[in-house]
């Protein structure tokens, strides 16, 4: 899901993910709070935000429109607050994430868009096998985009309570969408934490990097590739992304790595990180190239470690999980093999 940075949905959405793809539930401790739900009926709520609504400029054709067949989602109260089953790690996350078929169909949707993703990747700086891979791991490139009506999901979720604030600001945000006409309510539809479309956008980075890239007036991240596929690139060029420079790279640190360093996400050169004994996960010298990176543990010395590159730390603008910004860097990688990006470092 395309993620504002400045907000964190990260645990909702690979909920999410986890609970369509693997069937299994993931997300940090939820605590019970007191909830809108004990003061007043979800009804009552609906009216006062549609007064709220109008406050924030949407007009009232829109607000009666967009809210004539809103519901409460229990399905999204349940989602949100439902525990893990167990502790995933990176070794048991992975193959879930990113099995066999999906590398297949990764290669398969590469190629078969391969003209159009070649340039929007020249467009905007982002080699296409990364879109690919986002797309992937986000809907199964365009499967599993959710199925429910936006407005209901951040209403319900705005009303649920927890984290008000910032899911009202989400619906305005969509509603927002639906006046600039991008949209019909039939088929504004998303996950039951109101991500949207095949790049999974909340709606304010919908906002921010949704792209028409086929110029027919309306940005689709729901049905229009081009669209989608610009979309993704746009919002990974916006965060900084490096054309020239892959990920970066699973690696070996020696048995008396200060793990300080990665704990306080020091950024050092490849050639610094060499001397202090990091090497590539076979074994070899780490490339001579002269990059910045950081030292990356997700779970503990024991599991996989990563020496992260910027582009690393720009997909986790996109979700603020390591396990996500792995999962799609590792899928990405998949799609390269063999080589089809030669010219990155
Ligand atoms: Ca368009």
């Amino acid at each position: 899901m395309k993620f504002d940075k400045k907000l964190t949905f990260s645990s909702p959405i690979k909920m999410l993910f986890l609970t369509i793809f693997s069937g299994l539930l993931f997300s940090p401790l939820v605590n019970a709070e007191t909830t809108n739900k004990d003061k007043i009926a979800f009804p009552e709520y609906v009216k006062q935000l549609k007064i709220e609504a109008k406050e924030n400029g949407i007009s009232a054709e829109v607000i009666d429109k967009a809210f004539a067949n809103v519901e409460f989602l229990q399905r999204s109260v349940k989602s949100d607050k439902e525990q893990p089953e167990f502790k995933l790690t990176l070794d048991t996350y992975i193959p879930r994430a990113v099995p066999d078929w999906k590398i297949e169909q990764a290669r398969e949707a590469y190629k078969k868009h391969y003209q159009l993703l070649h340039e929007i990747g020249k467009a905007y700086g982002v080699q296409p096998r990364f879109i690919v891979a986002l797309w992937g791991i986000e809907t199964n490139f365009g499967r599993f985009t959710g199925n429910h009506y936006i407005i209901s999901s951040l209403t319900t979720m705005a009303y649920e309570g927890r984290r008000e604030a910032l899911f009202k600001k989400q619906l305005f945000a969509a509603l927002l969408i639906l006046q600039q006409g991008h949209v019909q309510p039939k088929d504004f539809i998303g996950s039951w934490a109101g991500a949207m479309g095949q790049v999974q956008f909340m709606p304010t980075s919908y906002l921010n990097y949704a792209v028409d890239y086929d110029g027919d007036g309306k940005k689709d991240i729901w049905n229009t590739y081009a669209d989608i596929f610009a979309s993704a690139a746009n919002y990974l060029k916006t965060e900084g992304w490096h054309a020239d420079e892959t990920w970066g790279r699973q690696v070996l640190l020696p048995a008396d790595f200060d793990l300080q360093l990665a704990e306080s996400k020091v950024q050092k050169s490849l050639q610094e990180w060499q001397d202090l004994g990091v090497r590539r996960y076979n074994g070899d010298a780490l490339p001579k190239v002269d990059i910045n990176a950081t030292i990356v543990i997700p779970d503990d010395k024991n599991g996989r470690i990563y020496l992260a590159y910027n582009n690393y730390h720009v997909l986790m603008h996109w979700n603020r999980s390591y396990y996500f910004a792995t999962a799609v860097s590792y899928l990405s990688e998949r799609i390269n093999q063999p080589s089809i990006d030669a010219t990155e470092k």
